[in-house]
């Protein structure tokens, strides 16, 4: 499965999943061992792999008639090079934003696709460094091959605003083309019965962008309660033939930043979160719609609205059901305390800037995504780490000026960047990594943030938490066990509950996730994994999830509700 709605009638999908024949690769290049590997999956998930950390060759055949091809792989870890009948086709660095190759004029037969999956940490790697989370290895999310014609749609970005008769859509559509001659081509697109024709369009650069606006009295606002969603279907038509299409999903929702609140559909909104790693027991970070499903039904039985994608983007599959279920989400391009070293790396910006592309092309729809992240604790307090930030905020805004944008930002009193975010988002850690007064502490950060940017803007607590290992009770709620982790998150979230200043938190974290074997506090983190979760990597409840599910569905999902809900 590849979205949670048929996105194509005429373009033929064909989705390469199954088994791959796999081949585990020494530094030299020479064939360690042959596996069998079904896709997707984590390399990691497989016995004798657990924590290769490596790159191994997928390989397998693939039937195509004569023609137009063009393979998307949603997600490889961490870098990929592909190969098709033995030569290099493409290369692709980062494991959670998807990437395409075109393959014009192939012939009818059989086929030879490799993938070449590579997870080892570099000094070109700028991203994927040992770290908090696991750098998983394997195609990890679904392969397609698309059988495509002269052209096709590359995206349909649908931008909703609110007016007084209704709801205007801003539609933009790219096409790109693979042999089409110019003026050839007609494109229309359809949204609620209503229709924009493009005649003869033109292609500059092998690119032609269509923009167009609808408008639309009696449609139904997505919102938690009610996530009504609608599609809007592009085709490109050659002497009166559809030869191409695309369907894509977008819900009718406007989000603003006005003061302190951050506005759903001219209301302003409570978070109520979690932080979650994509990541599932022993499957590692490919994981399957059910259980991406199961995660979010043990969200919602908190009483928690948002999830936040920390600290990359996510798979298109779990944003879609967030768009069906009335989730928010907080979607962050891929950084974990990233620093100068990194950021002066002449990769950083080509690879930072690729992930935000890749991110906000591909997931633009999803109503679901109410900010985008970036650089989550980095370095905010050099001129390189400020250089780092102006680049980001610019690269996302230039893409997307329909939404707000943060950072979760944890160098505090030395932080130069707080006149950068449209939201202030601090991660404290109190009772756990420090013991400052919270209500105090969160005032000065943003009396201090006020120097440098002198307005109200919405404050969230972005990350805040303590560990518990699953199964250890003690009645002396000593750290580590269940009980004191519970009697954080209760005393933290009353007291942040308590802060008018103050949005919205976001609970460090969802589930147990595991770290890597290098990662620098590798010694805190014990079986190996970060255990700040309310439930653990099985999802097995603590005594964590209970408390809060207590407190969250006793507040409110909106500001103006805060009074009645204390
Ligand atoms: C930081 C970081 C998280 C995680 C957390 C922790 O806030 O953003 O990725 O490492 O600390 O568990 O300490």
């Amino acid at each position: 499965m590849i979205r949670m709605f048929t996105t194509n009638i005429v373009r033929e999908l064909t989705e390469l999943g199954g088994s791959w024949k796999m081949l585990q690769l020494s530094e030299k290049d020479e064939v360690v061992k042959e596996y069998m590997a079904v896709i997707p999956s984590c390399w990691e998930s497989m016995r004798g792999l657990e924590n290769f950390r490596g790159h191994c060759k997928y390989s397998r055949a693939v039937q195509t008639k004569a023609g137009n091809y063009r393979l998307i792989f949603n997600g490889v870890s961490h870098t990929a090079n592909v190969y098709f009948d033995g030569v290099h086709i493409g290369y692709h660095y980062g494991a959670y934003t998807p990437f395409d190759i075109v393959l014009p004029n192939v012939s009818q037969g059989e086929h030879i696709l490799e993938v070449v999956a590579d997870n080892r940490f570099s000094e070109g790697s700028t991203l994927h460094i040992p770290n908090d989370y696991r750098s998983w290895g394997g195609i990890t999310r679904p392969v397609v091959l698309e059988k495509i014609s002269d052209a096709f749609i590359r995206y349909i970005h649908v931008t909703t605003k609110q007016t007084d008769a209704g709801w205007d859509a801003d539609i933009e559509i790219a096409v790109n083309n693979v042999s089409a001659k110019d003026n050839t081509l007609n494109a229309k697109v359809t949204i609620e019965g209503q229709t924009v024709e493009f005649d003869k369009i033109t292609f500059t650069d092998g690119v032609c962008k269509l923009n167009a606006t609808l408008s639309f009295e009696k449609v139904e606002a997505w919102c938690q309660e009610n996530p009504a969603l609608y599609m809007a279907r592009a085709e490109l038509i050659c002497d009166g033939k559809v030869i191409d299409d695309l369907n894509e999903r977008f819900g009718f929702r406007e989000v603003k930043v006005v003061g302190r609140d951050i506005l759903v559909n001219g209301r302003a909104i409570y978070i109520k979160g979690f932080n979650r790693h994509e990541e599932f027991g022993v499957l590692g970070n490919a994981v399957p719609e059910n259980a991406m499903a199961m995660d979010l039904d043990i969200i919602a039985s908190t009483g928690a609205n948002l999830v936040r994608t920390s600290h990359y983007p996510n798979d298109e599959r779990f944003l879609d059901l967030c768009d069906e279920r009335g989730f928010f989400v907080w979607e962050e391009s891929h950084a974990r305390q990233i620093y100068a070293k990194k950021m002066s790396h002449p990769n950083f910006k080509v690879q930072a800037g690729a992930c935000i592309d890749e991110m906000i092309i591909n997931h633009y729809n999803h109503p679901s995504i109410i900010m985008w992240g970036l650089l989550n604790e980095c370095e905010s307090y050099t001129d390189i780490g400020r250089d780092a930030h102006v680049f980001h905020y610019d690269r996302i805004k230039s893409l997307d000026k329909s939404r707000p944008v943060t950072a979760a930002a944890n160098k505090f009193f030395k932080d130069i960047c707080h006149d950068l975010p449209d939201i202030l988002s601090f991660n404290v850690y109190p009772q756990w990594y420090y013991d400052h007064e919270p209500v105090d502490f969160v005032n000065r950060l943003e009396e201090y943030a006020r120097q440098q940017k002198d307005i109200d803007r919405p404050i969230l607590i972005s990350e805040f938490g303590a560990a518990a290992i699953y199964g250890y009770r003690a009645f002396s709620a000593v750290k580590y066990s269940e009980d004191r982790q519970a009697d954080i998150l209760k005393s933290l979230i009353e007291t942040f509950y308590g802060m008018d200043n103050v949005s919205g938190m976001i609970i460090w974290m969802f589930a147990d996730g595991r770290v890597d074997n290098t990662f620098v506090d590798w010694n805190s983190r014990p079986k190996t994994q970060n255990n700040k979760g309310v439930v653990d990597i099985y999802r097995r409840p603590k005594m964590s999830y209970y408390t809060v599910s207590d407190l969250f569905n006793k507040m409110a999902n909106y500001v103006d509700e805060k009074e009645n809900k204390k």
